[in-house]
């Protein structure tokens, strides 16, 4: 049994990746959220993560019929449950789409910093103004918004959509938490894009992440750098 520890869903993004995952792909697994109290040493959420993970960061994933082997990092754990799972096919069957899909995921995992620091996922809030503000005085920031566009227009042309390559996998997973930005701070991009975020939002799996974001209602004043209340 799997046993994947998150952290709060309104902010969380990176947590978010292998929860839409195995929700999508219909694996059962069992989730442990440790709230965000603070990042400090002694706070709760490192004082639990610690017992767990030498990184000390969420997602974490637990698996019981390996020993309770412990995986951290978004990718090793993607890569991981694609492993166990093999008849999902997470990741695309064609070998060719497969190495685009693990580039993009690499491509989403270290970089993307100045449209991730600028816009940290916040799926309650709307702040359209400060993604103006921001997109207008951030060269960096419109940079890596027109490679995301650029990215998700190619890969929606090559494979028809639905998702990036056709059916869902992992890499639709990778960028759920930037479409969850997008909508917040309301940032512009091409029509094909725009459609794809809505389709993306729609995904039982992504649906019922919002759900539970909403109702967490929980304002974390260190995860808000625009707001001082919801
Ligand atoms: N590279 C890591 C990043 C994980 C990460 O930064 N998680 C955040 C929450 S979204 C965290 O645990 N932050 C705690 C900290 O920065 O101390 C991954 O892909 O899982």
């Amino acid at each position: 049994m799997l046993k994947l520890y998150i952290g709060n869903k309104n902010y969380s993004s990176w947590s978010m990746r292998p929860w839409v995952l195995l929700t999508q792909a219909g694996i059962a697994f069992e989730e442990v959220m440790l709230r965000f109290d603070a990042f400090t040493a002694n706070s709760n959420f490192k004082q639990r993560l610690g017992k767990l993970s030498p990184a000390g960061r969420v997602p974490v994933l637990v698996d019981s019929d390996l020993n309770d082997v412990v995986v951290w990092d978004t990718l090793a754990i993607a890569e991981y449950v694609a492993e166990k799972y093999p008849d999902r096919q997470l990741w695309p069957s064609a070998p060719a789409a497969r190495a685009r899909a693990r580039s993009i995921c690499a491509e989403m995992h270290s970089g993307f910093q100045a449209l991730r620091g600028a816009f940290p996922m916040n799926i309650e809030a709307s702040l359209p103004d400060t993604g103006r503000l921001l997109l207008r005085d951030r060269p960096a920031v419109r940079q890596d918004l027109a490679r995301i566009d650029e990215m998700w227009s190619e890969l929606l042309t090559e494979h028809g959509g639905p998702l990036l390559f056709g059916e869902f996998t992992i890499a639709d997973a990778y960028f759920a938490p930037v479409c969850m930005r997008i909508i917040s701070y309301g940032l512009p991009v091409s029509p094909a894009v725009a459609a794809y975020v809505a389709r993306v939002k729609a995904l039982p799996g992504v649906a019922a992440w919002i759900n539970e974001a909403l109702a967490e209602k929980d304002f974390i004043d260190f995860e808000e750098p625009y707001r001082l209340e919801r």
